[in-house]
């Protein structure tokens, strides 16, 4: 669709009585056109898959769209698709008990890497193999990409502005569109305002009524009334939500997937909206219902506000409702929370959010792990591994445009852990030569090898292996001989690896953890999404009580981001290893189920089993710290590394759709170690 091609006009048209201005001006019209994100008639959408894995297996599959279908991962579910839902099933429960609820469910297991194997796959026996098997994502990834490629096909290309907020959501700033298609609609728009002052107000759009279509509307405020004639504001949320619905139903129609939308001023409240009605319906939160909208709302469900900032908000004030914060003063949010946070605060709880959709959303690292048990002895089983890692590692950088030299990572990362021990090292991915798979698994061969060199290396509990610093590459100008990394080479490449090793952490080292927190950390550290989306399909399951479990997710999502706990099954099976994902989080957070430890990790909420444990993963921290810092990345806490274990209780995960302080689903539950 181009801004060109007509809209069907979902307003009737007509003369209306003259009354007073808009309460828009010239000034305002002109910045929805460049997408300023402090327009106050901004629009923007949030486009959220309806249970996303199982409609990709249902389309791979060519399933009837009413047969009940859930996606299994090892002995959990991780996606239950709507038939099924009305049978009661939901992400707490195990396979056998979704068979029980409804016999005639389809489980389909996600594809996994079989140890040894080139390509992952989708084996039949899966569940049972969790020792060889690794759970791949790619199945979703691509159909993820080729969502994303119709929204884009769906909208003007001048005029788009699309973020990929993870695996199956997106969001889109429609402003300039809306600009576009007003101006088409309402020519009367075009012409220059009296007195050439564009702090006039704009004259009143000359319709007495709307037509919302289908969609949900959210009631409004109050102190407003359906009576009142709307303004421009309505009338662009009302060619945003037309926009929406056409992009939506150009997925469908192309590629069989029904999603949700959200149409909003801006990107929380658009989000909220998706969440709204599911499935396959769009909520349109107009600027006059905002109010009216969030004070039903608990604050912690608020995107930014679902971890530590919300958890803390509710102690301070007692309250986890929108309608009590309120009343509170921005004085006293400030006193209690500090200047930035309550600020941000007092304004999000009123729909206040000026954050810009980013469409130019880059990957800043990929990560792939996988914690075992029982743990491996040999090198031999860590190259097999390390094999693994890096095909599943490269699949994702062909996706980025590595082999076109778009972006490149500039360095790997391997994390070996052994007893209490996390050893990390890292090294350059030479610039100048093509990146393939050969190449990398010589870097991560190479940065093995110097862990092991250090012995008292096994049995190990842990590998991960990560590449970063990603950046613009240049394309052309590579020579056939600079594709291969082989023979002198790869040995060259092992010394470059050796000598720039940039991290050889002694855990023992506690004195080098105090200069590592950070003086201040400001509020926007957390809210702003920064440009990272790291998607890697490091797997969950199995996850048992003192491993070490990060989230690796954008900054946002840390401060979301609750306690993750061992599912439910792991405490029941016999699985005797454990991959970290990006799963299912509300099973985890089921608190019958949860593993409640008293030593928590105050940094990211993980519970530890025990002070050894807790120290390991601070030990994690640290590391990873040290890994950050060292490539000039913001350290995302706000509270320095602490020393002592924390007597807080798990925190309850949360499903990440309303910002419920879930990790970002489809994205990054790490096992460093
Ligand atoms: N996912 C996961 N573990 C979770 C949450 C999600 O693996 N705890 C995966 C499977 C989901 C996908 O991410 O299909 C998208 O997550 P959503 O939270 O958006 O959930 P769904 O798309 O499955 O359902 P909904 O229709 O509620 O959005
Ligand atoms: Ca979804």
């Amino acid at each position: 669709m181009s801004s060109s091609q007509p809209f069907q006009p979902s307003s009737p048209f007509g003369a209306r009585e003259s009354r007073t201005k808009s309460r828009f001006t010239y000034r305002h019209l002109s910045q929805l056109g460049l997408s300023s994100t402090t327009c106050p008639l901004r629009v923007i959408a949030h486009v959220d898959l309806d249970a996303f894995y199982a409609q990709c297996e249902m389309v791979r599959l060519g399933v009837a769209e009413d047969q009940p279908l859930a996606v299994q991962q090892w002995n959990g579910l991780i996606a239950i698709n709507y038939p099924s839902r009305k049978f009661g099933l939901s992400r707490m429960i195990t396979p056998i008990e979704a068979k029980k609820l409804c016999p005639d469910i389809i489980l389909q297991h996600v594809a996994t890497w079989k140890e040894g194997d080139e390509k992952w796959a989708y084996h039949e026996d899966a569940a049972k193999n969790i020792a060889t098997h690794k759970v791949s994502l790619d199945p979703y990834r691509l159909e993820c990409r080729k969502i994303l490629a119709c929204i884009k096909e769906a909208l003007p290309a001048n005029l788009q502005k699309v973020e990929k907020a993870s695996i199956d959501e997106v969001f889109m700033d429609l402003s300039a569109q809306v600009h576009s298609i007003l101006l088409e609609r309402f020519p009367e728009l075009s012409d220059p305002p009296p007195y050439d002052d564009p702090t006039e107000n704009l004259p009143t759009p000359p319709i007495t009524a709307l037509d919302w279509q289908a969609d949900a509307l959210v009631d409004l405020d109050v102190d407003q009334t359906e009576d009142e004639d709307p303004d421009w504001d309505d009338i662009a949320i009302l060619i945003g939500s037309e926009i929406i619905r056409s992009v939506r139903a150009a997925i469908q129609e192309k590629l069989k997937y029904t999603c949700s939308g959200g149409v909003a001023q801006n990107k929380m409240l658009a989000k909220l909206g998706s969440a709204h009605k599911k499935p396959n319906q769009q909520t349109v939160i107009r600027n006059r219902a905002v109010q009216q909208f969030l004070s039903d709302f608990k604050f912690t469900k608020i995107r930014g506000l679902g971890g530590k900032l919300g958890g803390e908000t509710t102690s301070l004030f007692n309250t986890d409702t929108v309608k009590d914060l309120l009343p509170i003063t921005v004085d006293h949010l400030k006193q209690k929370l500090g200047e930035e946070s309550g600020v941000w605060v007092y304004q999000i709880i009123r729909g206040q959010d000026s954050s810009e959709v980013n469409s130019r959303t880059q990957i800043k690292s990929m990560l792939s792990a996988k914690s075992f048990r029982p743990s491996i002895n040999t090198p031999d089983q860590a190259h097999r591994w390390l094999r693994i890692f890096v095909a599943d590692i490269y699949s994702r950088l062909v996706e980025e445009g590595v082999v076109e030299n778009k972006r490149r990572p500039k360095t790997m990362n391997l994390q070996h852990r052994h007893g209490g021990q996390t050893r990390s090292r890292q090294g350059p991915i030479p610039q100048g030569r093509k990146i393939d798979e050969a190449s990398l698994y010589e870097i991560a061969k190479a940065l093995m090898g110097q862990v092991v060199l250090e012995g008292r290396v096994w049995p190990c509990s842990n590998i991960s292996l990560s590449v970063g610093g990603f950046e613009d590459g240049i394309s052309g100008n590579m020579g056939i001989g600079s594709f291969l990394i082989k023979g002198d080479d790869a040995k060259a490449l092992y010394t470059t690896a050796n000598e720039s090793s940039m991290l050889d952490v002694d855990q023992e080292r506690p004195d080098k953890r105090r200069r590592l927190q950070p003086s201040s950390i400001g509020i926007q550290k957390f809210l702003v999404k920064t440009e990272t989306i790291d998607e890697h399909d490091d797997d969950f399951g199995a996850q048992l009580p003192g491993d070490s479990v990060l989230a690796e997710e954008t900054e946002s999502d840390m401060r979301d981001k609750a306690a993750s706990t061992p599912l439910p099954h792991e405490n029941k099976n016999e699985a005797n290893i454990s991959e970290v994902n990006s799963v299912n989080f509300a099973a985890l957070s089921a608190p019958s189920q949860r593993q409640i430890t008293e030593y928590t990790c105050t940094r990211c909420n993980v519970p530890m089993e025990s002070p050894d444990a807790l120290q390991s993963h601070q030990d994690w921290h640290f590391a990873k710290d040290l890994h950050d810092e060292d490539r000039g990345r913001n350290i995302p806490s706000s509270k320095a590394l602490p020393t002592t274990s924390s007597k807080k209780p798990a925190q309850a995960s949360n499903k990440k759709k309303t910002g419920r302080g879930g990790p970002e689903k489809g994205q990054s539950k790490l096992a460093f170690g």
